[in-house]
């Protein structure tokens, strides 16, 4: 992961708002660039719920926007608009024949991709069978077998169970033993996961079993593929919040590697290219579709130019007040300062993206248009100086 940020002594104390917003979209671009690709082949006969299960985990718009590409026959691949998810959906897929003719075309396929880098390969595969079919076939059993085979770990999920009081369907529980009892090489351990991805407004039947899925799912997928599940998945934010995290403590380390040169007070602003670095990758973390990303990068300027460095000044004033010998002191920011103002401006903007995660696209896009993320920062800003 690149983290090349001008050094005190290259000179660049004043960046512009336009410099910041290019060196944004560079940075954005580069972070995105460096999350990779999850990819995920999902199989299951015509209307077991693969697209409304995929919808469910990575949001709606997977599969609807943007034309597939078929891949072999049955199978067609699409790429999330972010680049984050690659996803191999079987539509048509009927065991039998049909199945074969897949089996086929994905033996030479994955073969193929074993030549390519591993962020090119399927890196899981989810198997999904309904549970009011009420029935495994054999050759539903060989498939597994065969994708196993192949060396892909596949997941087997039993789709659109009814549950009432945390209780599953007795007879999806029962299907579930059933498949579990043949000793396919399932995974994790072996199990048959239960699920329901929508809600039945005639039973109320809810929705459960998707944080287990990607549980299962994360066990499953090489470590180059995290970072891009995490991004590009709606459901575990804890997850993003933990990447966001990751990203802060990375950054504030070289901040304050930067803190300790020591820079004078006036010299703030050399600060900025670390944290236009950080809040980019940051912005990337939460998989926000890209040109949402792009106008909260945008938006993240504008904090970092009238921003950062003004609330860089007003946050390091405040803080130096503090700091015992403070009138020495506020001569230069020092390590330990030039680290908790990057932290705090890195905390604040991932609560920035996270509120922007949880709005609908409508109320998204109302609060990107206008001065929503700049003055969300700073109150989050403000909120940290109270503590
Ligand atoms: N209640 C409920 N309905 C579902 C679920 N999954 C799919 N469906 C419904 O089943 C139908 C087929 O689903 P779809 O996702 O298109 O199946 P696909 O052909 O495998 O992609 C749709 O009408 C969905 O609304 C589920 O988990 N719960
Ligand atoms: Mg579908």
């Amino acid at each position: 992961m690149s983290m090349t940020v001008d050094k005190p002594d290259s000179g660049v104390t004043d960046l512009g708002r336009g410099e910041v917003e290019s060196l944004f979209a560079q940075r954005l671009a580069e972070a995105f660039a460096s999350l990779g690709c999850f990819n995920l082949a999902v199989f299951g006969k015509t209307g077991v719920g693969k697209s409304t299960l995929v919808n469910a985990i990575f949001g709606t718009q997977v599969a609807e926007t943007g034309l597939g590409k078929p891949v072999t026959r049955g199978l067609v691949y699409y790429r999330h608009p972010g680049g984050l998810l690659g996803l191999y959906d079987s539509e048509g897929f009927e065991t039998g024949t049909s199945g074969d003719e897949i089996l086929a075309g994905l033996r030479t396929f994955v073969g193929d991709s074993r030549e390519r880098p591993i962020d090119q390969q399927i890196h899981a595969a989810w198997y999904l069978v309904r549970w009011s079919d009420r029935r495994f076939e054999d050759r539903q059993a060989d498939f597994v077998r065969a994708l196993s085979d192949l060396g892909l770990p596949v997941v087997l999920v039993i789709t659109q169970v009814p549950s009432r009081d945390g209780v599953p369907h007795p007879e999806a529980v029962e299907l579930a033993a059933y498949i579990e009892s043949l000793g396919l090489p399932l995974r994790p351990a072996g199990r048959a996961l239960l699920t329901n991805a929508l809600e039945d407004p005639f039973t109320g039947a809810p929705v459960f079993g998707l944080q287990e899925l990607l549980d299962a799912t994360y066990l499953v997928v090489p470590e180059v593929a995290t970072a891009a599940l995490t991004a590009v998945q709606i459901l575990d934010w804890e997850r993003k919040r933990q990447a966001a995290k990751k990203i802060i403590n990375q950054s504030v380390a070289f901040a304050a590697g930067v803190g300790a040169a020591p820079i004078p007070f006036s010299d703030a602003a050399l600060l900025v290219p670390t944290q236009v670095t950080m809040i980019a990758r940051i912005t990337a973390a939460y998989g926000l579709p890209p040109d949402r990303s792009r106008a909260l990068a945008a938006a993240g300027a504008v904090v970092l130019t009238g921003g950062a460095t003004m609330a860089g000044r007003y946050l390091a004033t405040n803080l130096l007040k503090a700091v015992p010998g403070g009138a020495v002191a506020s001569s230069a920011i020092s390590a330990g300062v030039a680290g908790t103002l990057t932290r705090a401006v890195g905390m604040s903007w991932a609560r920035v993206c996270e509120y922007a995660l949880g709005l609908s696209p409508a109320d998204r896009d109302r609060f990107l248009a206008g001065t929503g993320p700049k003055d969300l920062f700073m109150t989050f800003l403000r909120e940290r100086r109270k503590d």
